[in-house]
């Protein structure tokens, strides 16, 4: 169960998502990332395959909702009260330093939609076999407000003007998470000097209450996608 009011936590979910079916889907990713990234469907399409991250062609696959098809009731228990996913989730495979994500919170993105979820949490799920040996998240400990944000070499949303230095590191295997509060400012770090190769998939959730109408959620507890209405889409 999580706190629902604090916006800054930050949790090392450890064996969180089943591991074979998480190497199911790196096969899945090798198979179709190729013919995926290259169906440009929209101009901002091609502004996210530039920092490394997913076309809607590749992140609309729904198989990228198996690791949570099924829950059980410990492991909904785990992200409670937050346990409508937003569909689809975002999907990444950083190759190059500038796909490296500079520091921002979460709400600073929300913030930047047609329509603002009041709140959302983010579950940060690596695919990699080792994902330790892998570039990885870095979050700020403490208490944030808003900070403000700013475009920065394609990433939409950057916090320009601060350093954090208070910071955590987790050492993650392959079906462990962090699940962290959209006020917890975050970037991307390489591990050491070692290559840049990360896949990974952002899974984000909220409250069934603050749920937006007519936009697709995945349901954890009725293992299905719905909207707010209740009508499955
Ligand atoms: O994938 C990364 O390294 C960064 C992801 C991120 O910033 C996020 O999930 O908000």
């Amino acid at each position: 169960m999580l706190a629902e009011e604090d916006r800054c936590f930050i949790a090392h979910m450890r064996g969180l998502l089943d591991r074979e079916t998480l190497a199911r889907l790196m096969d899945r990713f090798a198979a179709t990332e190729q013919a995926a990234q290259a169906t440009l469907r929209s101009p901002h399409d091609a502004s996210r395959v530039a920092i490394g991250a997913s076309t809607d062609a590749f992140r609309l696959d729904p198989v990228w909702l198996d690791p949570w098809r099924n829950a059980s009731a410990e492991r909904i228990a785990r992200l409670s009260p937050f346990t409508w996913m937003m569909y689809p989730p975002n999907i990444r495979h950083l190759t190059d330093p500038e796909h490296l994500v500079p520091w921002h919170q979460d709400i600073g993105y929300v913030k930047r939609m047609p329509r603002v979820h009041r709140r959302i949490i983010t579950c940060f799920v690596p695919l990699e076999p080792d994902p330790s040996a892998h570039a990885t998240l870095e979050l700020a400990v403490g208490r944030f407000g808003e900070i403000d944000h700013a475009e920065a070499a394609g990433h939409g949303a950057a916090i320009l003007d601060r350093s954090f230095a208070n910071t955590r590191r987790f050492e993650l295997d392959l079906g462990d998470a962090i699940v962290f509060g959209d006020h917890v400012p975050h970037r991307t770090v390489r591990v050491d000097d070692r290559p840049i190769d990360r896949r990974s998939i952002e899974y984000r959730f909220v409250i069934p209450d603050e749920a937006l109408d007519d936009k697709d959620y995945f349901r954890l507890d009725e293992n299905r996608l719905a909207r707010r209405t209740g009508a499955p889409s």
